[in-house]
């Protein structure tokens, strides 16, 4: 670990945020399975510069725990209600180690039929869906991710909460060394980048949010208050609520509205379930997969010919840099963290 010369951030290699987070996650009660699954998903975010869904986290994880919102030994049960399908109960606990024990099964189908659907249900998320789709896509599949959250944010033409941040992620296999993932809440920004502000003590942008009055505001506080807005108007919004239903009513799991209700003021992670859709794209096109899959590039050609990067680009870049010189991480965040083990030890 190194303080920067203006000691404003303090540096940590992959190894020291990795260790740093297994501690505070096992002083706060995670059993070990947990542990490894919540902190590697936690250091691959600060890894991959997605501060809102890194070490951050490990603050509202650690809250999450002390407010007995997250079952800590949850054993996640897999089931299979269909061919293509496998659901995973998480039993209360973090959405990780859920994901972690049913995606073999769900390569293993998508494979053999096609297409395959894995359900997670009953889990705490507080989570970033990217590295779950990626590593699909290691694998080959085309996926596609969703999931609510808490009821923050309004639809469009109103301003009090009924969706949650509720983020959409897809993964697409490539040549090369890395697949193409997107993967961003439908409100127009995740509600951690308006807790990063909030804590910087920063505005936020007049169109992200309403006060508690449902009047614009620039006071992250106000925005966490009032109402978040979907990103793009009603298609935004429209989105929000296709998450809503295919990873809530459909998998038998809740709403965002009824996650926040199930909180109970708590102020804790959402809970919920959460939809990931894997497609082989040998089950439609064969032995000619390959053809077209490298016909996809052409279309990635065309975005980055023109100057325009591709989402991912920028995280895969900010991934390299983290593997040779670690991450840095702002000072207070840091204090904060090692504050959860001066509590513990
Ligand atoms: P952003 O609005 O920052 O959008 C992120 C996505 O857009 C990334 O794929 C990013 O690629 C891409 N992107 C950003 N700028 C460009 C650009 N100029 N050109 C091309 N692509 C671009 O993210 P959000 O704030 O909406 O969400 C952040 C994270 O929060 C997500 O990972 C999401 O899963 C998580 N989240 C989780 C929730 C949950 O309930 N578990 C709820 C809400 C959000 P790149 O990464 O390379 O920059
Ligand atoms: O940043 O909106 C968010 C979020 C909700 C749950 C996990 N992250």
């Amino acid at each position: 670990m190194t303080l920067a010369p203006d000691a404003d951030t303090v540096r940590l290699s992959l190894d020291e945020a990795r260790s740093l987070a297994r501690r505070v996650l096992s002083a706060a009660g995670l059993s070990p399975a947990h542990v490894d699954a919540v902190a590697e998903t936690m250091v691959a975010g600060e890894r991959d510069g997605c501060a809102s869904h890194g070490l951050y986290r490990l603050l509202v994880a650690a809250d999450s725990i002390a407010k007995g919102v997250v079952s800590v030994d949850a054993a996640p049960a897999l089931d299979e209600p269909a061919p293509a399908l496998v659901r995973v109960d998480g039993g209360g606990g973090f959405a990780q180690l859920a994901f972690e024990r049913g995606r073999p099964l769900l390569v293993e189908k998508a494979r053999r039929f096609g297409i395959a659907a894995l359900a997670l249900n009953n889990v705490v998320h507080f989570a970033a869906l990217w590295p779950e789709v990626e590593t699909l896509a290691r694998d080959g599949l085309v996926a596609l991710a969703f999931t609510p959250s808490h009821a923050w944010v309004a639809p469009e033409g109103g301003t009090k909460p009924v969706f949650g941040t509720n983020p959409i992620a897809f993964g697409w296999p490539r040549p090369g060394p890395h697949p193409f993932v997107f993967d961003f809440a439908t409100s127009a920004t995740a509600r951690g980048e308006i807790e990063l502000r909030r804590r910087a003590g920063e505005p936020v942008p007049a169109d992200w949010g309403y006060d508690a009055d449902g009047a614009s505001t620039t006071v992250a506080e106000d925005v966490l208050a009032g109402a978040m807005r979907t990103f793009g108007g009603h298609k935004g919004s429209a989105l929000a609520a296709m998450v809503e239903l295919l990873a809530g009513p459909l998998i038998g799991d809740l709403t965002s509205q009824e996650s926040l209700d199930a909180d109970a003021g708590r102020k804790g992670s959402p809970l919920g379930g959460e939809l990931i859709l894997a497609l082989d794209p040998a089950g439609f096109l064969g032995a000619a997969a390959g053809q077209h899959l490298q016909r996809a590039e052409a279309l990635f050609e065309a975005i980055q010919a023109q100057g325009a990067r591709l989402p991912s680009e920028r995280r895969y870049a900010a991934r390299a840099v983290s593997e040779r010189e670690g991450v840095a991480i702002p000072a207070a965040l840091h204090r904060d963290i090692l504050k959860l083990l001066e509590r513990k030890d």
